[in-house]
Formats: structure tokens, C-alpha cells, sequence
């Protein structure tokens, strides 16, 4: 979790800028919500380095599981715990891949989250 040489770029380029409205913010923000799909966007995309954060404004727990935290603990390379209502989980340094994610408390909720190192692709879309 030490590749920080991205997120040092891309907060740079945020701090520049000063100006009204536009939001340079480099973490991705995905919300949980207690009706489908569950994470808001089901799937994100970001590029490796930049921030992820979870936001759970619902009145229910809820976790972040990578789906392999429950093959071994050797693959797990995310999981948050219970996020209390209000709070927030945030994940920064992964490396490029495909990464889905469910809900240890309510297994039906589902997202999927892609890193990658192809800085021309558009995050959240
Ligand atoms: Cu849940």
C-alpha cells in the first residue's frame, strides 16, 4: 500500500487549479445504498494510485469485501469491517486489475471495482 507516485501527481494538478465549481478531487467516490445495486456505481473504474472511497449513508453496517477475502486471506486485498452509518472507507494503492467486491453483512449487495494504469480512461464511466 506504499504507491503513492500517482496520487502525488494527480493532487498537484487539484491543488493548481483554485478555481470555482470544478471538482479535481482524485478520490472516486462510490455510495452504498440499502436498495439495488447497492454501490453506487455498481462498477468504478480508476486509475492506479488514486484514492477509492466508500461513503455509507444509509442507517445500516455495511462492509467492503474484496470477493477473494473469502477464498484466502493471502488474496484479500481489501476489507473494510463494518462501516457504521455516516462513515466511510477509503482504499489507495492497488494495482491494475479487476476487483469485485460484496457486502460480508448483506452478501446480495455486489460491485466491482477496476484499477487501471491506462491514464487515458475515464474514471466513472
Ligand atoms: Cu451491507
Amino acid at each position: 500500500m506504499n504507491r503513492v507516485r500517482i496520487v502525488t501527481i494527480a493532487l498537484g494538478i487539484g491543488a493548481a487549479s483554485g478555481g470555482p465549481a470544478l471538482d479535481l478531487s482524485p478520490t472516486t467516490q462510490i455510495l452504498m445504498e440499502n436498495g439495488s445495486p447497492y454501490y453506487v456505481p455498481a462498477t468504478a473504474t480508476v486509475v492506479s494510485g488514486a484514492p477509492v472511497r466508500w461513503n455509507n449513508p444509509t442507517p445500516t453496517h455495511h462492509t467492503v469485501t474484496h470477493n477473494d477475502c473469502v477464498k484466502d486471506a493471502h488474496l484479500c486485498l481489501f476489507n473494510s469491517g463494518t462501516v457504521a452509518p455516516g462513515s466511510h472507507f477509503t482504499v489507495s494503492g492497488l494495482p491494475a486489475g479487476r476487483y469485485p467486491y460484496h457486502c460480508s453483512i448483506h452478501p446480495i449487495m455486489r460491485g466491482q471495482l477496476v484499477v487501471t494504469d491506462d491514464l487515458s480512461t475515464p474514471s466513472q464511466l
